[in-house]
C-alpha cells in the first residue's frame, strides 16, 4: 500500500474514534487529545473523589445571617393547601425504577436514619453561610425502596414555579446514584435546631454539601429514579441547567 493512502485510511480511523470531540476540535488532533484527555481526567478525579466529605464546621462558625434564595415563598396551590395545616398532610413520593415505591409523612420521615451537619452553602451568585442542617439520611431512603439496578439518576420535581404562577416551570434538579448515596446527602427538615423555615425550603430540602446552592432542590414534593433525564423539561437536569448552568456543580 502506498504510503499517502495509508495515511488517509489512518486519518479516517481516527477522525471517527475521536466522535466526542467537537467540530473545531476535530480539525486538530492535539486540541482533539488534549480535550479527550481533560475528560478522562475529570472523570477520574470524580470517581476518585465518591468518597470524599466536605468539610464540616463547629456551632461558633455558623452565621448569623443566612439568607434564603430563589424560591422563598412558593404560592403554588397544592403547597399552600398543605403549609396551610403545618404540612400534616404532606406526602414524600419516592417512585420511578425501585421495586418499593415510597409515600412518606414528615412523622416517618424523622423517624428514619438522621445526619446532622454543620456544613458551608455557596450560591453561584457569589454568597456563602454556613448553617447546621438535621435530615434523614438519602441513601437509607433509597434502601428502603430498593433502587432497581438501571436506575442511574435521582430526580427531585418541587412545589415552586419561580415566576410563582401555578402552570409556570416548576423547580426540579438531578443527581446520580453514587452522589444520592454520599453520607452528606439528606433530606433536611432541621436548621439550626429548628423546624425548616419556609424561606429555606420547608418541609423538605436536598442538601448536598460537594455542590453549588442550585443543586440542593427546596419544596421537594416528589422524588424519581430514572435511567436518563432527558425526557424531563428541557432535558438538562434541572431548572437552571435547562437555562445554562452546568449540571455537574461540583466545588
Ligand atoms: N425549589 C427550589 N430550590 C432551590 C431554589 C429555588 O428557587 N427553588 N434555589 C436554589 C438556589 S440558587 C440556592 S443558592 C439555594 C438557596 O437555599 P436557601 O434559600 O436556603 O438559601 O436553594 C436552591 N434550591
Ligand atoms: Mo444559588
Amino acid at each position: 500500500m502506498i504510503p499517502e493512502r495509508r495515511g488517509l485510511i489512518l486519518g479516517a480511523g481516527a477522525a471517527l474514534a475521536l466522535g466526542g470531540c467537537d467540530r473545531v476540535a476535530r480539525t486538530s488532533g492535539l486540541q482533539c487529545s488534549l480535550k479527550k484527555a481533560e475528560q478522562v481526567s475529570q472523570r477520574s478525579q470524580r470517581a476518585l473523589a465518591r468518597d470524599r466529605l466536605a468539610p464540616e464546621y463547629e456551632e461558633k462558625d455558623i452565621s448569623s445571617d443566612f439568607r434564603a434564595n430563589g424560591s422563598v415563598d412558593p404560592q403554588a396551590s397544592d403547597y399552600l393547601a398543605l403549609k396551610a395545616n403545618g404540612f400534616r398532610d404532606y406526602r414524600l413520593i419516592l417512585d420511578g425504577l425501585v421495586e418499593n415505591p415510597l409515600s412518606l409523612s414528615m412523622t416517618e420521615i424523622r423517624a428514619r436514619p438522621s445526619r446532622t451537619q454543620i456544613t458551608k452553602h455557596d450560591c453561584v451568585e457569589g454568597w456563602s453561610a454556613i448553617a447546621k442542617w438535621k435530615g434523614a439520611r438519602l441513601s437509607r431512603i433509597l434502601d428502603e425502596a430498593r433502587v432497581k439496578p438501571e436506575a442511574r439518576f435521582v430526580v427531585f420535581y418541587c412545589f415552586d414555579a419561580l415566576d410563582q404562577t401555578e402552570d409556570g416551570d416548576r423547580y426540579y434538579e438531578s443527581i446520580d446514584v453514587p452522589e444520592a448515596r454520599h453520607e452528606q446527602t439528606i433530606l433536611a427538615y432541621e436548621m439550626n435546631d429548628q423546624t425548616l423555615p419556609i424561606a429555606n425550603g420547608a418541609p423538605l430540602r436536598l442538601r448536598l454539601e460537594r455542590q453549588l446552592g442550585y443543586k440542593m432542590a427546596k419544596y421537594i414534593k416528589r422524588i424519581e429514579l430514572v435511567e436518563s433525564f432527558d425526557h424531563i423539561a428541557g432535558g438538562k437536569g434541572g431548572y437552571w441547567e435547562d437555562r445554562g448552568y452546568s449540571w455537574y456543580a461540583g466545588i
